[in-house]
């Protein structure tokens, strides 16, 4: 069980549809740590170079408007395996698909508008967390609560 950080966004249907309070809670109550927040609005350049993997694909440029398309929040938790964690919390990419009691799987009814993305490795969520924050933007900080979350 190794400290990990992943990154999470809201992306802009969580936003518009007033899911941000409801999707940063999941986390919150979860028990990982919260090392940075904001809310941003994506120019198109960053939102194809974090989904450069998918480049090609049919769906990409309706993929790159989508996230281009409003603010979205973007988030940096740190967490002992919180990446495979994060992922479980959110559910399946197709919503229809996710496990009620996932945030997928509660709160969205297609793939295209799916409210939120988490990092799928470790390597990853160093990648994404570099690419989205700035120097200074995430903060080192130690939870009052860390004793009652890990033995
Ligand atoms: P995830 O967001 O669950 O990690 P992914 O990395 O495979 O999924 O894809 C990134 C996003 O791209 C996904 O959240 C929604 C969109 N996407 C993926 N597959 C798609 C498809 N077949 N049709 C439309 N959009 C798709
Ligand atoms: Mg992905």
């Amino acid at each position: 069980e190794e400290v990990e950080e992943t990154y999470i966004m809201v992306k802009p249907d969580g936003v518009q549809r007033g899911l941000v309070g409801e999707i940063i809670s999941r986390f919150e109550k979860k028990g990982f740590l919260l090392k940075g927040l904001k809310l941003f609005q994506c120019p198109k350049d960053l939102a194809e170079e974090h989904y450069k993997d998918l480049k090609g694909k049919s769906f990409f440029p309706k993929l790159i408007d989508y996230i281009t398309s409003g603010p979205v929040v973007c988030m940096a938790w740190e967490g002992v395996g919180v990446v495979a964690s994060a992922r479980k919390l959110i559910g399946a990419t197709n919503p229809l698909q996710a496990e009620p009691g996932t945030i997928r799987g509660d709160l969205a009814v297609q793939t295209g508008r799916n409210v939120v993305h988490g990092s799928d490795s470790p390597d990853n969520g160093k990648r994404e967390i570099d690419l989205w924050f700035k120097e200074g933007e995430v903060v080192q900080w130690t939870q009052a609560q860390a004793p009652w979350l890990r033995e």
